[in-house]
């Protein structure tokens, strides 16, 4: 908009911007690759009333906002394409209150997830939702997605933790959803629809989260089978005697590109084409005859062909290194990105199915498979290769995706298990939602945000 940096000069005095091209592009964006940053202006306010203000004055100029937290967004939620102002929630990053008999906190949208765990560990408690950006993601873009990460096979997704939300709509009210409560039933929980939105019906600015119980003592077990089939057997298994917080798979490619980025040896001398990580927090001497005879178990039936137990915490840590490094080991590689569930006993069935897909169409490319096997979400990123250009590699994957996204709809699976749609997956979102639904979503968008100002052209 012409004269936009005079209008907010004179509107939205004292709030924080910038319309430095650094800035532009830093904040504009997140971690997908493949689109081009447009954004006029960032800014930078402090509290949920120059939120207020903001969301005020995009109406009345009719401009798109695109919210922006941490920035380690997959599917370009948080990606500026179209000179949005872009308002970054960075300056509110304070830790409001923490109430030790209710064992709650409220935070700012703008707190870093990894600071949460150690204020709560701090207080001998626990915040459990965790991934490998955790050190750069925000609150609020977690409340956003939804995110899931390593142990929601155990505590459940962000959605799980959150028990209230201070939320400004996309026509600049404010709301105070849920209030901190535990139990209330009066009617639509609008806390729920909130999260997982995608900044596509106003912004949330403070978050009151139910903190969980320390775990008692963190173990991690790292196992090598030979075949898809093994893991879950392994997890049947596994899930029978003991209470397993995380249940992660990877395979030889992908933990061979992290051991070379982290500059760790790989676990096991041997090669196998696919390795287990289990990590579970009751002590060890409840567990250990089970874990025993379980491990021995395995071996006897041939399900797992190595396997690694610890239980300090450099070497927990080491070994999680394996798994939540893996992203950032591949970044420079353009990865085409796929963030797939299913229920997990149906896993097996479609990885073969799109094993065949996949071996069929990237013969030459090189495919990564990782996961959180245990909740059904599966990561497969596929490589570019140097010699092929990133345009016509974007345009190969995006096609062989329409086939794989049969495939996952055949299997009643998600387009998306934890990344959210954004712009990646706009266009394949009837593969897991149907026509009736996606018309819900719009009139809900409508309702909330009539001008379209926020996140504009994501999600739907
Ligand atoms: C993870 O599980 C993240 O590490 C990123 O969700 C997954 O890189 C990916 O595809
Ligand atoms: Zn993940």
């Amino acid at each position: 908009m012409h004269n936009l940096k005079q209008k907010i000069e004179e509107e939205l005095r004292g709030i924080d911007f910038s319309v430095e091209k650094e800035d532009l592009t830093t904040y504009g964006k997140d971690w997908t690759n493949f689109y081009t940053v447009d954004a006029s202006v960032v800014l930078f306010p402090k509290t949920t009333l120059e939120i207020q203000q903001i969301i005020l004055f995009a109406n009345k100029y009719k401009i798109g906002i695109v919210p922006s937290g941490g920035r380690t967004g997959l599917s370009g939620g948080a990606v500026a394409i179209n000179g949005e102002i872009v308002l970054s929630l960075k300056k509110m990053n304070k830790i409001l209150t923490f109430n030790s008999f209710d064992q709650t906190i409220k935070v700012e949208a703008g707190v870093v997830t990894q600071e949460i765990q150690e204020f709560a560990e701090k207080q001998g408690l626990y915040y459990p939702v965790s991934f490998g950006s955790k050190g750069s993601s925000h609150i609020g873009g977690n409340i956003a997605t939804n995110a899931g990460g390593i142990r929601v096979v155990k505590y459940g997704l962000t959605r799980e933790q959150i028990i209230g939300l201070t939320f400004v709509t996309g026509k600049g009210e404010i709301l105070h959803l849920n209030k901190g409560l535990l139990k209330n039933a009066t009617g639509y929980d609008f806390r729920h629809l909130v999260i997982g939105s995608e900044g596509t019906l106003g912004i949330v600015t403070e978050a009151e989260i139910r903190l969980s119980k320390q775990p008692q003592q963190l173990n991690v077990v790292f196992l090598a089978v030979e075949k898809i089939d093994d893991i879950l057997n392994v997890l049947e298994k596994f899930r029978k005697d003991i209470d397993v917080s995380a249940f992660e798979f990877l395979s030889h490619l992908s933990i061979s590109y992290c051991s070379k980025a982290i500059e760790q040896p790989l676990p096991f001398k041997k090669v196998y084409p696919y390795y287990i990580l289990i990590e579970f927090d009751n002590p060890r001497n409840v567990v250990q005859q089970k874990l025993e005879a379980l491990i021995m178990d395995l071996y006897e039936h041939k399900t797992i062909r190595e396997d690694l137990i610890v239980q300090d915490r450099q070497s927990i840590l080491k070994m999680w290194k394996y798994r939540e490094e893996i992203p950032a080991s591949i970044a420079s590689f353009y990865p085409y990105k796929n963030d797939i569930s299913f229920k997990a006993s149906l896993i097996p069935a479609f990885i073969k199915e799109a094993e065949q897909v996949i071996n069929k169409n990237y013969p030459n490319f090189e495919v990564l498979w990782y996961g959180h096997i245990a909740d059904g979400n599966i990561h497969i990123n596929i490589l570019k290769p140097k010699t092929v250009s990133i345009a016509a590699f974007k345009e190969k994957c995006d096609k062989v995706n329409k086939l794989l996204f049969d495939i996952v709809e055949k299997y009643g699976g998600s387009i998306s298990a934890e990344h959210g749609v954004g712009l990646v997956k706009k266009g394949l979102l009837h593969c897991s939602r149907s026509p009736i639904e996606i018309e819900y979503m719009k009139a809900i968008k409508k309702l909330f945000d009539p001008n379209n100002i926020m996140n504009p052209g994501k999600l739907i």
